[in-house]
């Protein structure tokens, strides 16, 4: 069945067929099928004789053919780009010429006619110099045959070849071709040309021929200048600018990523058929509440990356464009493919302005793929230790009494957790960096109390400014000329939670000097050091706003159309948010959530998937949008745990908590209509089951915390799918239902599903696995079944994997900060385990002047020997925090499929620290082995008091 878009949504949203510009590519496409692939004849044609390669880059221009209206027909010239960047990716770009160039006659004056070509100024902040080590190797024969080549990347392993014939660029990595931009002949680009004298042109004319955008094939389906939709009309001043291309991953099964949807993680086709969509999956951040579980409609944030993968390779594209955009994803059939490949994946993407701006990036894996994209849109940024830890939010806690009470409650039940959040109800009538005076009179003692046990608290503050005398906010925002502007150019104004209210407009710098005074600590009234942000409705959402949101024509900073921006706004306001936050405190690391996000969002803060509903299917739903983010760089990601919008059942919620613990962003959150739902009112045994969960995550939290800083420098999130693991299995590529937790090793199948108290775990590889509960033995490639009653999370250990974790019960994660390790390792198939621990203060901005340790564990299987080293490069200046922590030991040690008759009735092993050696005591509980010698629950030797310290090198012989 093919998954039906929304109904109730289609009024409020955009569909392909009501977006002129999509629905109209879409045709091209179809148009472009019907015909052979010699047979298609775009308007398009790239000039061989203007082609040069010059340091890293080869240049030229294509030609459109457009006609004037009058019967005979220009060309205009789109100048085209392709660079080798010195990261590795290539990057392709496509302007027109004569808005480039400016001065065109008829060019509305209030803005710029240039195409918009900032969304990589606001997504990209790696190296964009061209590779001058690439080099080109056409032949006499390439040149006159129109081909062009290039090789460049690691050891030249990378090859592009442009075909000016059909204005194809192939992307081969060790001579195998993995990408293809404009395969199909796709690539389609409205030109600029002044609004036509209609009464000039006969009914006929007017009807069939697009004046703006070539032949008939490029017919738009409303008029070029204006559009309506929902009962708005959108003005389109420069007529239709829209730009689409598309791309193909010859040979490959499975393309993920290009967050946000609530949709499986292995993209569907998209154009009809068994289990697949009917309409493009849609980057275009709107508030969508209450949405849609398996559909392709947008949602809160936009990052347009995505990665193909295929057994032995995995390559990706990063489609730099901030407007409304749609993505056709189809499949071929191996008699379809054109490489004579197995199965392949073809995409066609469309955006409704700017130039056209793509990276490719050839992997060769999936790890360096996370590198490349990171490289070039920066890696999440290192949080807080804190913001990983627990999260009690709610629309609203109503005063300082509810706050302090929800508080106390955490200790009177004994229950981790660091933050507590403010939704919009705190403030004067939803003025921002105002208080509702009779419900928080003195919000700075309620903050005192909570920093006493090292909490913090978070505030919303949304991007809608009320617009109302007296409220200075808006008063000098107005005055500076620092919001949005409509079409006419005059403050914007539309509906939300505040009533009638103005946007601020966080692409001008000014207006971000502006916001960062507003969180002055002396200024933010009521404010104290442990205030942190939530921005929410930063699409932005505007109730009375077409989409929900702001019109298409109003202005932004530097003249350009929130058309051309939209999908950037969101982080631009996030961007300020954080930069305040850093300004007012330079010592600490802020923390935001958003809403809203683009490419680029990961490293300025964590985002949450938005108002979810407490029903299972978005329990469901949450893995595979974590995993998705995840392919897009960002990591720090999470769901309401318990669901948004209802009231879940006491099992909903306790499989939800199990879940949420291995949220990167862990946080419970309820609808203002929902019943009050703190884990202690949940009623045992489910309450008893919530808090376990809780505990466990905290216990994980050094785990957590390391396997986060790798992300900060690798990308590569802490909630992995099996093919990062697995990347040759492709029975694995697909499976969304659990995943790899950080560096743990640890395989985790939360149970999402009412009833169930069994499930089946996937193994990926032919590791050994361990039941993390009870050392159950599992091997070979397949599903295992196991238990799953309430108050089990499936969740096995990978052997070779030794991480750390902190046992004690305390009140906050900062709490923990010099508390003893657990070392748990888990050995491989050869009794070998290695493992990680990255540690700094948590909260402070040191570690990035090298005030941390960084801790390699390695357990040999060949001489038994556990051993602690230092991963830190000899420039690291880590002797502040280290002196802190000097005292700190590990308490435990946990070595799980250790051969114990080895051991020889031991009761105690060797341990060796700063030329010291020392006894100490362990416990063998051997292994289970059944009648035919098979290991069935591996042994576990547990270390009890080892006494080495955490931060020096040491060794322990088993
Ligand atoms: O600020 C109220 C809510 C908030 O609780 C939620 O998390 C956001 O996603 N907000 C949306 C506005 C209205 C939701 C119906």
């Amino acid at each position: 069945m093919t998954t039906p878009v929304l109904s109730a949504k289609k009024n409020l949203f955009r569909t392909c067929d009501s977006t002129s510009f999509c629905k109209r590519n879409r045709q091209y496409a179809d148009e472009s099928s019907c015909v052979s692939p010699e047979s298609w004849n775009p308007p398009y044609s790239l000039d061989a004789a203007t082609v040069q390669y010059d340091a890293g880059a080869l240049t030229g221009s294509i030609f459109k053919n457009v006609f004037d209206g009058t019967g005979s027909s220009i060309k205009v010239e789109l100048p085209f780009q392709l660079v080798f960047l010195e990261s590795g990716s290539a990057r392709f770009i496509v302007d027109e010429k004569q808005r480039a160039e400016g001065a065109l006659p008829g060019f509305p004056k209030h803005l710029t006619q240039r195409r918009y070509d900032e969304a990589s100024k606001w997504a990209v902040i790696g190296d964009l110099t061209p590779d001058t080590k690439a080099s080109y190797v056409s032949t006499t024969a390439d040149l006159q045959n129109g081909i062009f080549k290039v090789k460049y990347g690691p050891n030249h392993s990378f090859e592009a070849v442009l075909h000016a014939s059909n204005m194809k660029i192939e992307f081969y990595r060790q001579n195998e071709l993995h990408v293809v931009l404009n395969d199909r002949g796709l690539f389609n680009m409205d030109t600029w040309s002044p609004k036509a004298d209609d009464s000039k042109l006969s009914k006929e004319t007017q009807e069939e021929d697009d004046p703006f955008g070539g032949p008939v094939l490029n017919k738009p389906s409303s008029s070029p200048w204006e559009d309506s939709f929902g009962g708005f009309t959108d003005t389109r001043p420069k007529g239709p600018e829209a730009i689409a291309m598309d791309i193909s991953f010859p040979g490959y099964p499975v393309v993920f990523g290009i967050p946000e949807h609530a949709d499986k993680f292995a993209l569907r086709e998209t154009r009809g058929g068994e289990g697949n969509h009917d309409e493009p999956y849609r980057l275009f951040n709107v508030d969508i509440f209450e949405y849609e579980v398996d559909s392709p409609m947008a949602m809160y944030g936009a990052i347009p990356f995505m990665q193909a993968h295929k057994k032995g390779s995995s390559v990706g594209v990063f489609w730099s464009n901030g407007a409304d955009t749609w993505i056709d994803i189809v499949k071929t059939t191996p008699a379809e493919s054109s490489f004579g490949i197995k199965r392949s994946i073809q995409t066609h993407w469309m955006s409704e302005s700017g130039i056209l701006d793509v990276y490719v990036m050839l992997g060769p894996d999936s790890p360096s793929l996370y590198r490349q994209y990171g490289a070039l849109t920066g890696y999440t940024a290192l949080p807080p230790i804190y913001s990983l830890g627990y999260h009690q939010c709610r629309w609203n806690y109503q005063s300082e009494e509810d706050v302090l009470e929800v508080d106390a409650n955490f200790d009177k039940y004994d229950i981790p957790y660091d933050v507590i959040w403010l939704d919009i109800e705190y403030t004067d009538g939803k003025k921002y960096f105002t208080w509702w005076k009779s419900m928080f009179s003195s919000p700075e003692k309620m903050m005192q109390a909570l920093a006493k046990r090292k909490r913090k608290l978070v505030a919303i503050i949304d991007p809608h400014i009320k617009k109302e005398n007296g409220y200075k906010v808006y008063e000098n925002l107005s005055k500076n000329d620092l919001t949005i502007k409509n079409k006419d150019g005059k403050e914007y104004n539309g509906w939300c939670w505040p009533g009638e209210s103005t946007w601020i407009d966080t692409f001008n710098p000014k207006a971000i000097e502006f916001w960062k005074d507003q969180f002055k600590l002396g200024k933010f009234c009521g404010s104290e050091p442990n205030l942190l942000i939530w921005n929410d409705m930063n699409e932005p959402s505007v109730f009375n706003g077409p989409e929900v949101s702001a019109p298409r024509d109003n202005i932004h900073f530097g003249n350009w159309e929130q058309r051309d921006v939209h999908n950037i706004y969101g982080m631009t306001y996030h961007n300020a948010t954080v930069q305040a936050l850093a300004a007012r405190q330079p010592r600490q690391r802020p923390f935001v959530l958003t809403r809203a996000y683009f490419a680029g969002s990961q490293r300025i803060g964590a985002v949450w998937t938005g108002d979810n509903a407490a029903k299972w299917e978005y329990l469901q739903i949450a893995l595979p949008m974590i995993l998705s983010h995840g392919i897009a760089g960002y990591g720090f990601v999470g769901a309401d745990v318990g669901g948004f919008f209802g009231n879940p059942s006491q099992e909903l919620i306790t499989r939800w908590y199990q879940a949420g613990a291995f949220y990167p962003f862990f946080r419970g959150h309820a609808h203002i209509e929902s019943k009050r739902r703190e884990p202690w009112l949940i009623g045992e045994p489910y309450t008893g089951m919530i808090v376990e969960s809780i505990r466990l995550r905290y216990q994980l939290l050094p785990a957590i915390y390391t396997a986060m800083h790798r992300s900060s420098f690798d990308g590569i999130p802490v909630v992995r799918p099996m093919f990062l693991i697995a990347p040759d299995n492709e029975d694995a590529f697909e499976i969304d239902d659990q995943f790899f937790f950080g560096e743990t090793g640890l395989l985790v199948k939360p149970i999402v599903t009412e009833g169930a108290v069994e499930t089946q775990i996937y193994l990926p590889d032919d590791e050994i696995y361990y039941d993390y509960l009870d050392g159950t033995v599992y091997s070979g490639v397949g599903y295992k079944h196991v238990d799953a009653p309430l108050d089990t999370i499936p969740m096995f250990a990978r052997g070779g994997h030794i991480f750390p974790r902190r046992d004690r019960r305390r009140r906050s994660s900062s709490l923990m900060s010099h508390d003893p390790f657990t070392l748990v390792v888990h050995l491989d198939k050869q009794g070998n385990a290695a493992g990680v621990l990255y540690l700094d203060d948590g909260e402070s901005t040191a570690y990035t002047r090298g005030d941390y340790i960084h801790r390699y564990f390695v357990f040999s299987g060949q001489d038994g020997i556990l051993r602690s080293r230092s991963m830190q490069s000899s420039s690291a200046n880590s002797k502040n925090f280290e002196r802190s922590i000097e005292t700190v030991r590990v308490e435990r040690i946990l070595v799980t499929g250790f051969d114990t008759a080895k051991l020889r009735a031991q009761s105690a092993v060797e341990a060796f620290q700063d030329k010291k050696s020392w006894s100490t005591e362990i416990d063998i509980k051997p292994a289970i082995v059944d009648e035919n010698g098979e290991v069935v629950r591996a042994s576990v030797v547990t270390v009890r008091n080892p006494g080495v310290l955490i931060s020096g090198d040491w060794s322990i012989q088993f």
